[in-house]
């Protein structure tokens, strides 16, 4: 009787002991004013942009450019924009959909994952980046070029859409 019942006990102390050492967190990377922008000779934080009607949305994310509307549309303009976030376990999903205006590069922890040479009719584009980040601090880096364009600048924007959810075991 003793027996079995110490049994119980360990049995009961193992399953609470499971169930609170397998837990798993998740956070959401999205494009906002917490990113910084950088270009030739300036660095700063970016900013919501003026969103063009055709451009897509992502939940919680905002449009962001170096400014409201971009400065330059005759010419053109390249930035970059990064932002730094942390995974505290050992990554086990991740789901990642960007769309920028008009190319992009993307850049995880200094790796080229994908790019688009196209504004894609504003519309967003997914990719599979689970192989690609790191347990502790990440990087993302997304180079966005605005293309030259006639027309006066509500008409050649430039932008970037970003969301990156990230689900870790915690260990
Ligand atoms: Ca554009």
């Amino acid at each position: 009787m003793f027996r079995s019942f110490t049994l119980v006990i360990i049995f009961a102390f193992l399953s609470c002991s499971a169930v609170t050492l397998v837990s798993f967190e998740s956070v959401d990377i999205v494009s906002d004013e917490s990113w910084t922008v950088q270009g030739t000779n300036y660095m700063g934080k970016a900013v919501e942009a003026w969103n063009h009607p055709q451009w897509t949305s992502i939940s919680g994310a905002k449009w962001i450019w170096k400014s409201f509307y971009a400065e330059d549309p005759w010419n053109g303009e390249t930035y970059m924009f990064q932002k730094e976030f942390s995974i505290n376990g050992l990554p086990t999903q991740s789901s990642l959909t960007i769309a920028a205006d008009d190319s992009f590069a993307l850049i995880l922890n200094g790796n080229l994952v994908a790019s688009s040479q196209n504004w894609n009719e504003g519309q967003a584009q997914t990719f599979n980046v689970q192989g690609k980040l790191l347990q502790g601090r990440n990087t993302v880096q997304v180079v966005v070029s605005n293309y030259v364009r006639d027309g006066h600048s509500q008409f050649n924007t430039g932008g970037l859409l970003f969301k990156l959810t990230v689900t870790w075991l915690n260990i």
